[in-house]
C-alpha cells in the first residue's frame, strides 16, 4: 500500500517539470471529493481536457474520519465510503483506468499515463493515515 508522504513526493517529483513547462499535469483527488464531482469526467471527455487524473481511493472521507477519532472518542458517522469499481466506471465514459496498489507501481504508471498525452485515470489505493 502507498502512504500519503511516498505518493505526495512521486507526484512532486514528476508533476513540477509539467508544472514549470507550463503543462497541465493533472489533478489529484481523494475519492470523496471524486464522489461529489466524478461526472464532471463527462466534460472532461466532451471536451478532450487531456489530464491525468490521480485518484486516491482511502475508502473514506479521511479528514473528516480522522477528526472524529481525535474529537469525538472514535465515533465514526458517514465517514467510511463504500466505493464503485472505478475501472469500470472509467470504462463507461470510454477512460483508460490504471489501478495502483503497490508504491514502486506508481512512478510507471503515473509516467505512462502523462506521456500518452491522453485522458487518464490512476486509481491508488492508500492507506488511511490521520495527518
Ligand atoms: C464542498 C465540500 N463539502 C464538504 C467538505 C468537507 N470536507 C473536507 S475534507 C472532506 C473529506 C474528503 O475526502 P477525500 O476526498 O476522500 O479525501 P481524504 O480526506 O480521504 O484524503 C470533506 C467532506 C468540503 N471541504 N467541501
Ligand atoms: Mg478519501
Amino acid at each position: 500500500m502507498n502512504s500519503p508522504e511516498r505518493v505526495m513526493a512521486a507526484i512532486e517529483a514528476y508533476v513540477r517539470p509539467l508544472i514549470e513547462l507550463g503543462r497541465d499535469g493533472g489533478l489529484v483527488i481523494g475519492d470523496g471529493g471524486f464522489h461529489f464531482t466524478g461526472m464532471e469526467l463527462s466534460v472532461a471527455v466532451q471536451e478532450q481536457i487531456l489530464v491525468t487524473v490521480i485518484l486516491c481511493n482511502n475508502q473514506a472521507f479521511g479528514a473528516i474520519r480522522s477528526g472524529q477519532d481525535r474529537n469525538f472518542g472514535s465515533r465514526r458517522f458517514g465517514s467510511n465510503l463504500w466505493n464503485p469499481d472505478y475501472g469500470m466506471l472509467a470504462a463507461a465514459f470510454g477512460i483508460p483506468c490504471a489501478r495502483v496498489t503497490d508504491a514502486a507501481a506508481f512512478q510507471p504508471a503515473l509516467t505512462d499515463a502523462i506521456s500518452s498525452g491522453e485522458l487518464r485515470i490512476i486509481e491508488l489505493a492508500m492507506e488511511m493515515q490521520d495527518p
